[in-house]
């Protein structure tokens, strides 16, 4: 039994935000997933946490593990910042690693503003962690470079070595991820950088002055870097560059957002399951300022798992985990309906904060349709996931979302063009304030609301500026990850 788990939901039922079917702390601060591994047959999840209160400071590794990629159970946690040595003002974020059977953790330890890599392993199972006498295991980023920041790790084995790639920044160029090699995972030879970004170019995609948390990995005969985008202390998106990968360096053919939620899917992190799936998470931001998340008591969500594959046009597709079928309840299938212009068509079969819909619809050429959520029986308050088959754009629109001035009403916003006689097909996932949008197979956007009023809950289908179609609507309820 979860006990802990179970009365930390308790303590906070009365919260109307936080979400019951996502991965969140017992309190305080959640941000970057850590350290994912499939280790005999359990995943394994860190998580950078701040056991002080719901604010980024003092950051040790939270753990936490599961059978079925779904239901976590809460261990101690793993990595604690020890004053006088390379990680005393924090554990910051990296990976985990299997060594010949010993589970190995790179991390970034931070002191006095500065982060270098250090390692720590396991001989108990991935419960508690021997922190390397010599660390940092690499003192200092090489000193011809000019870097804006230099922290995160992604690493793998291939070749009988192992490779590490350490995010950064050149200055008056832009990100980078800079390669290392090694053969014991404690000393590390400079390679150079696996690619340099430019922070002067706007197209295809920005990436920014850093990147933060890079990861990179083969997938489906390519190879993906994802970054989060970094720019003068502000975190942006995650970006996936794919490409070749010849001689140690990294030629992109495709670069797009990873999530067009931009910061609320910031520093992915995936790693390669037992089945051989390579499967995301991301931390999913607050989108309300540092008093609320002070006085809620908590920070931060772990996105649901997302297994990644290269699509037709080589972009990176995430699709919710099969596994999270497991949670769905009571089901409602709604058939056929006609929207006319203008027309709200409120759910009287459906509603609530804790759902799972999956929706098909035939959009008009000219305006927009889609399906509205959180919504009072007003209208006053409601977050709508629409289609623009004009603009070629799948909009979440959060302008009406909350009463609440002081949380972000912006919309968001992401490419997507329907091929001929192709429908518009969503999968939602809908937890309180957590709100994952997955349209065709093709691109999400993942993002927070905070509705003010106790009966936002409705649901209703929309068509604004010409007639659409509803093929039909699956909805469940979904249960609490915690059984509560
Ligand atoms: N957060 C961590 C860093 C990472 C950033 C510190 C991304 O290691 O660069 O908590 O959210």
């Amino acid at each position: 039994m979860n006990v802990t788990a179970q009365a930390a939901q308790r303590r906070f039922a009365d919260d109307p935000h936080r979400p019951r079917y996502h991965f969140v702390p017992e309190e305080n601060w959640l941000n970057d997933p850590n350290g994912l591994i499939h280790w005999n047959g359990e995943y394994h999840m860190f998580y950078q946490y701040n056991p002080a209160g719901p604010f980024h400071g003092t950051i040790h590794w939270g753990h936490a593990v599961s059978t079925d990629l779904v239901h976590w159970r809460h261990l101690p946690v793993a990595l604690v910042p020890e004053p006088g040595t390379a990680d005393e003002d924090g554990c910051w974020s990296g990976v985990a690693v299997d060594d010949n059977g010993v589970p190995t953790l790179i991390y970034s330890g931070n002191r006095d503003g500065e982060q270098r890599a250090c390692l720590a392993t396991s001989t108990d199972g991935l419960l508690t962690w021997q922190k390397y006498p010599d660390n940092p295991i690499i003192p200092a980023p090489p000193e011809e470079l000019h870097l804006v920041q230099y922290r995160d790790h992604s690493v793998w084995r291939a070749d009988d070595r192992w490779y590490h790639l350490i995010g950064a920044g050149l200055e008056g160029q832009g990100g980078t991820a800079l390669l290392y090699r090694s053969t014991d995972l404690r000393h590390w030879e400079y390679l150079h950088p696996l690619l340099v970004g430019d922070a002067r170019r706007f197209e295809p995609l920005w990436t920014g002055t850093m990147w933060e948390c890079p990861d990179f990995f083969p997938l489906d005969g390519l190879y993906v870097l994802t970054v989060s985008v970094w720019n003068m202390g502000q975190p942006h998106y995650s970006a996936a560059i794919v490409g070749d990968h010849h001689e140690h360096r990294l030629t992109p053919i495709v670069e797009h957002k990873l999530d067009y939620g931009d910061r609320h899917y910031y520093a992915a992190q995936s790693f390669t399951d037992g089945q051989g799936r390579r499967i995301s998470f991301g931390w999913i931001q607050e989108g309300r300022g540092a008093e609320a998340q002070l006085a809620s008591g908590w920070s931060g969500v772990m996105s649901l798992p997302r297994v990644l594959s290269l699509g037709p046009d080589k972009q990176v597709c995430m699709l919710p985990a099969p596994e999270l079928t497991v949670l769905r309840a009571e089901h409602t299938r709604l058939g056929p309906t006609e929207l006319s212009s203008g027309e709200i068509v409120e759910l009287a079969e459906i509603s609530g904060d804790t759902l799972e819909l999956q929706v098909e619809l035939v959009p008009p050429s000219e305006g927009r349709c889609g399906i509205v959520v959180r919504r009072s029986p007003d209208g006053v308050e409601q977050t709508k996931i629409l289609y623009d088959a004009a603009q070629g754009q799948l909009i979440v629109d959060r302008t009406q979302s909350s009463q609440d001035l002081t949380v972000d009403h912006n919309a968001h916003v992401a490419p997507l063009t329907l091929a001929p006689n192709e429908s518009l097909r969503l999968h939602v996932f809908l937890d309180r304030s957590v709100l994952e949008v997955f349209a065709n197979e093709r691109v999400t956007i993942t993002t927070r609301i905070y509705p003010t009023r106790a009966d936002s809950l409705g649901l209703a289908f929309l068509a604004e500026g010409a007639p659409a179609r509803v093929e039909a609507l699956d909805s469940w309820q979904l249960h609490s990850i915690w059984e509560v």
